[in-house]
């Protein structure tokens, strides 16, 4: 683990650093706060450190502050380590945003119990962050067929369209429907059905760029954001799609499943350009291929 010891007396630093490579920190050093605080501003920076108070220009308090001003992206624990003694410089310090507080001539055991305990908060903490991000991922996915979900996808284009709006690149969307899904319900049953509808999936996922959002729209509806994709270029993927899963009919425990998608296309043509709008043209679209005998693209 990373250490930032900020300290501007050279022995009192070598000294630090020694005791803290022989405890398996990797040091990183700062001659005073200015230097301390380049090394914070940067987006991995130590998550543990050792400050001294008196520093020239930025001081240790001054430090403690900035750090803990918001602008961090990860939160750093401090240990203040001070000549300055007495109970009233450790609230003062304390109170500045440090964790503990340290006197010097510090005590070497002492220092690593309470590195140890500074550790152990940052672990917690990264153990938090770590299963908080799951949980968002896992909102965010549509159980059955792990796609985003209504609101994730219709919020991704909402993200992309203004950012298209401001690099001036187009937008596409393609709106997918399942061909008389509800016959293969009839005939297969849902369980069968629910195997097509994550094969499907599998197949549009397979066909993506990473940066391409694919998700459930709605029950055997699925609505695709292509950035930076012509009319032209969507077309073509759209009508890749259809082909892939006309192709070749999915395997369920029920038996084979011939499947087909009816595909929407609409690009983004103005400024002015809603998600709404999008959407609406789409399904438009959609409702042309589905009029015009199915298993087919619109634009
Ligand atoms: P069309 O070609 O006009 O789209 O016909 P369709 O039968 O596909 O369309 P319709 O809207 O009549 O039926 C959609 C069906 O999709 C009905 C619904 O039961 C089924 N469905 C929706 N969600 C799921 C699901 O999660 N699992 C299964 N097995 N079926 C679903
Ligand atoms: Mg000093
Ligand atoms: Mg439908
Ligand atoms: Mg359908
Ligand atoms: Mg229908």
């Amino acid at each position: 683990m990373q250490i930032l010891v900020a300290e501007d007396d050279a022995v009192t630093r070598r000294l630090l650093e020694a005791h803290l490579g022989r405890w398996g920190f990797d040091v990183v050093e700062a001659r005073d706060g200015s230097e301390a605080w380049q090394v914070m501003q940067s987006s991995k920076a130590p998550r543990l450190a050792i400050v001294d108070w008196m520093m020239p220009e930025i001081d240790g308090l001054e430090l403690c502050r900035r750090m803990r001003s918001g602008t961090c992206d990860q939160y750093t624990y401090i240990i203040l380590l001070t000549a300055l003694t007495g109970e009233e410089n450790l609230c003062v310090g304390m109170g500045a945003g440090a964790d503990d507080y340290l006197t010097k001539p510090f005590n070497v055991n002492e220092l690593q119990v309470r590195l140890r305990a500074g550790r152990r908060i940052v672990e917690l903490q990264d153990q938090l962050i770590t299963a908080r991000e799951a949980l968002r991922e896992k909102a965010a996915r549509d159980p059955l067929t792990g796609l985003w979900n209504h609101e994730e996808i219709v919020g991704c284009l909402a993200r992309e369209l203004s950012r298209s709006r401001r690099s001036g690149q187009p937008l596409s969307v393609v709106m997918a429907d399942i061909d008389h899904f509800k016959a293969v319900n009839d005939r297969y049953g849902h369980l069968a059905g629910d195997v097509v509808l994550r094969a499907v999936a599998q197949k549009m996922q397979g066909r993506m760029r990473p940066y391409d959002g694919v998700g459930r729209y709605g029950g055997e509806e699925f609505l695709i954001v292509l950035a930076g994709c012509s009319a032209e270029n969507a077309q073509a993927l759209a009508e890749r799609l259809r082909l892939s899963v006309c192709r070749e009919p999915i395997d369920t425990p029920e038996g084979l499943v011939a499947t087909s998608l009816s595909l929407g296309v609409a690009t983004c043509c103005d400024t002015s350009c809603q998600p709404a709008d999008l959407i609406r043209s789409a399904d438009q679209a959609l409702y042309r291929a589905k009029r015009n005998g199915r298993n087919r693209v619109e634009a």
